[in-house]
């Protein structure tokens, strides 16, 4: 057997490996029937998959050389009671090893959570562009990660912040990157000042403290002192800052991209990604609970939805321009990446879908270690000269090399390409290939002059050709990037009310979070030249003047897709939780839970004590194990025996979530006439209510409770 291992049963088609590898493997022994892995189940509840690529391979412990061992419990000692003796090999080499486990954590995006997928063109772009992978039918293996931007590797989920949706497209003629967010617009306009948003958005330098929050005075100092961070800020304030799940967010690539067609037409577009289940935040109250409760709360829900076979889809979409010396649509300037073209202008066309289905099998081997880079491009595709972008084209590469320790990460499984890698780098840390050859340069005559180059008919990657206006060298940007302000406006009046009451609400936390007055009258300035009521509630809050504005406000049409609320979307995945206790009807309870399964929603029953109610209905959740922030509805089959349950129906009434009870339930909500509190008949009205109100995510017409 030479050249490419065998594949291991189960593993995702990601990680097949692609190169050769550098000694032939060779089958562990057979494993003697009592030697097997135990069958096993994920914390979750489903088998493990003990044969496949999950199981430790081999029926034996070994060192790192292969050698099989008998006790890795006792480090070798002169007599029981002695010293460790410096001769036990074994013990140096695991306790060196997990010295050196961890690696550095990236220097933003640091907790994040990922998936594989496929991701199936519909065709739609060939006409702007020549890439394999959106030619119609055409199926490409996807990885995606998913983060928050601020908070170090081990904290919490739901906090208020920027989403990174980076996609690995591992495509026939190479990887495409769409290395995205979840907000469409960013805090600067020119690459160069990333260590300033990002040193002023961590935590303090003196105390390390807050952790993954904007809550604080460096913050808030530097977007009231840099007004091109407006536009960002803002949208960070609003619901998209809190997201329900990774699954019900957009991604946005920024950043306007140049497609080239077949007949080398070429094109501005913007990427977008579009949630099947579609756009959906928490309330800012629950946020902050779910970060003590739960605080892999998005990590735990995109890898159950994923295990329960609820897998996560979204449709890929372009708006597309005109590719025009100007570069600018409609009188926004497609280089300026704190705006946006509203999709009224530009509706979004659809270009595939994407579908995860598989979670990773090793959180380090591929979440981790995966590397993501904006100049990962395919033939088709190409970038514009966003100096935001421009500037990412060298971050990415520079950070990888000391976050991966070297050169040569592109060998590692989650990051090699699925089209033939010929590409002369040789040697460095960590290389795993054993390449062939003595001519790794070009020209060659001695390997024969291979490899050689690709024409544009073979799919070869050219740099577009773009015509440069005559310049000069400065330090500047171009003026039509001073408007900081009317887009920012356009946002907030594009709001429903509700929508428009928590950027309120989040302004005046965050900003009542810092210490220093001049950095919060400031910040009031900015919201004064945003909108007058916003500002005006905003200085309420705080205690100050509202001051007047200092530029005159123009009123750009607003855009209704940019809000989240007023639609209704599947309630596929929602968690519904079932109240209940040794008194209740156990048929009635058990109808609810088979309802809610049957409309492919996730039934928890919470009682007083765990193991299964009168003996046949299984209980998920305690009233100690329970709280009300890791359910999308609560349904009452029983009354408030415990205080714990009274908690639980306030906090869901007051985030507006719906609920619904019946029988003895019913005593749960006596008195209480409110949207969303519904009064069944029994469990089959309660579930089909409730289910109804989902549609639309929360009961915002009940006011806070
Ligand atoms: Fe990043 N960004 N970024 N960024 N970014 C990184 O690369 C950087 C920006 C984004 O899940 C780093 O490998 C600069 C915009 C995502 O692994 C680093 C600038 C957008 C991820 C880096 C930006 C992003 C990163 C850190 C200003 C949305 C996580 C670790 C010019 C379009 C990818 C790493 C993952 C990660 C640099 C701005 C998205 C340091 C210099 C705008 C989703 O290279």
């Amino acid at each position: 057997m030479a050249g490419k291992p065998p594949k291991i049963p189960g593993t995702p088609a990601a990680l097949e490996p692609q190169l050769a590898e550098p000694t032939t493997p060779v089958d562990p022994p057979e494993a003697k029937p009592d030697q097997q892995a135990p069958a096993g189940v994920t914390a979750t509840g489903n088998p493990v998959d003990v044969d496949g690529a999950r199981a430790q391979s081999g029926a034996f412990l070994t060192t790192a050389q292969g050698a099989r061992l008998t006790d890795t419990d006792h480090s070798l000692k002169a007599g029981p009671r002695g010293p460790i003796l410096l001769q036990d090999h074994h013990f140096r080499e695991k306790i060196t090893h997990f010295d050196h486990e961890r690696i550095p954590e990236r220097v933003v995006h640091a907790r994040g959570a990922a998936a594989h997928g496929v991701f199936k063109a519909n065709g739609a772009a060939t006409t702007v562009t020549k890439a394999g992978f959106l030619k119609k039918g055409a199926e490409t293996p996807v990885f995606v990660r998913f983060s928050t931007v601020l908070g170090s590797r081990g904290s919490a989920d739901a906090v208020r912040d920027t989403r990174g949706f980076a996609t690995k497209f591992y495509t026939e003629e190479g990887t495409f990157d769409l290395v995205g967010n979840n907000i469409p617009v960013f805090f600067i306009q020119d690459a160069i000042k990333f260590p300033d948003i990002i040193h002023a958005g961590k935590p303090h330098p003196d105390r390390e403290i807050p952790q993954a929050q904007s809550a604080h005075d460096t913050f808030w100092d530097f977007v009231s002192l840099h007004t091109e961070a407006t536009a960002h800020t803002m949208w960070n304030m609003s619901d998209r800052g809190i997201p329900r799940s990774y699954r019900m967010m957009e991604g946005f690539g920024v950043h306007t991209f140049r497609l080239i067609n077949d007949a080398g037409e070429t094109s501005l577009v913007k990427f977008h990604w579009k949630p099947r289940l579609g756009v959906h935040s928490l309330v800012w109250e629950e946020a902050q609970m779910i970060n003590g409760f739960d605080p892999d709360y998005h990590r735990r829900d995109l890898a159950d939805a994923i295990e329960a076979g609820a897998y996560p889809e979204w449709d890929l979409g372009v708006q597309v321009f005109p590719d025009t010396p100007e570069q600018t649509f409609e009188g926004i300037d497609l280089l300026d990446p704190t705006k946006i073209v509203p999709e009224e202008l530009a509706p979004v066309q659809i270009i595939g879908t994407m579908v995860l289905n598989a979670n990773p099998t090793n959180f380090f081997a591929e979440t981790e270690q995966v590397a993501f880079h904006p100049g990962h491009l395919v033939s088709g595709i190409d970038v514009t000269d966003d100096p935001l972008l421009q500037g990412r084209l060298f971050s990415y590469l520079d950070t990888q090399l000391t976050r991966l320790g070297g050169p040569n990460f592109g060998q590692i499984p989650i990051n090699r390409p699925h089209a033939p890698v010929n590409d002369m780098l040789r040697d460095g840390f960590h290389q795993h290939a054993v390449h062939k050859g003595v001519a790794p340069y070009k020209p060659n005559s001695l390997d024969g002059g291979c490899p050689f180059f690709a024409g544009a008919d073979e799919d070869a990657f050219i740099d577009f050709p773009v015509e440069l206006p005559a310049a000069q060298k400065e330090r500047a940007a171009a003026r039509s990037f001073d408007d900081h302000y009317s887009q920012v406006r356009q946002f907030y009046r594009s709001l429903s009310e509700v929508e428009k009451a928590h950027v309120a609400e989040a302004y005046t936390f965050e900003l009542g979070k810092c210490y220093e007055q001049t950095i919060k009258e400031r910040q009031l300035q900015i919201l004064a030249n945003i909108d007058a009521d916003l500002c005006a509630t905003v200085a309420a809050g705080l205690g100050l003047e509202a001051p007047a504005p200092t530029i005159e406000l123009v009123d750009p049409a607003p855009s209704p897709a940019l809000s989240q609320v007023g639609k209704t979307w599947p309630v596929q995945g929602r968690i519904i939780g079932i109240v209940a206790d040794d008194t209740s009807d156990l048929g009635e309870v058990e109808a609810a839970v088979q309802a809610i399964d049957g409309a492919d929603c996730v039934p928890l029953v919470i009682a007083p004590h765990g193991g299964k109610l009168g003996g046949t209905v299984p209980i998920s959740r305690t009233f100690l194990t329970a709280r009300s922030v890791e359910f999308d509805a609560v349904l009452f089959a029983s009354p408030a025996l415990d205080p714990r349950a009274r908690i639980l129906a306030d906090e869901t009434l007051r985030h507006h979530k719906a609920v619904a009870a019946w029988g003895d339930g019913l005593a749960m909500f006596e008195g209480v006439a409110a949207p969303g509190v519904v009064s069944a008949t029994g469990p089959a009205d309660a579930v089909s209510a409730v289910l109804e109100l989902l549609g639309t995510h929360r009961v915002w017409e009940r006011t806070a409770m």
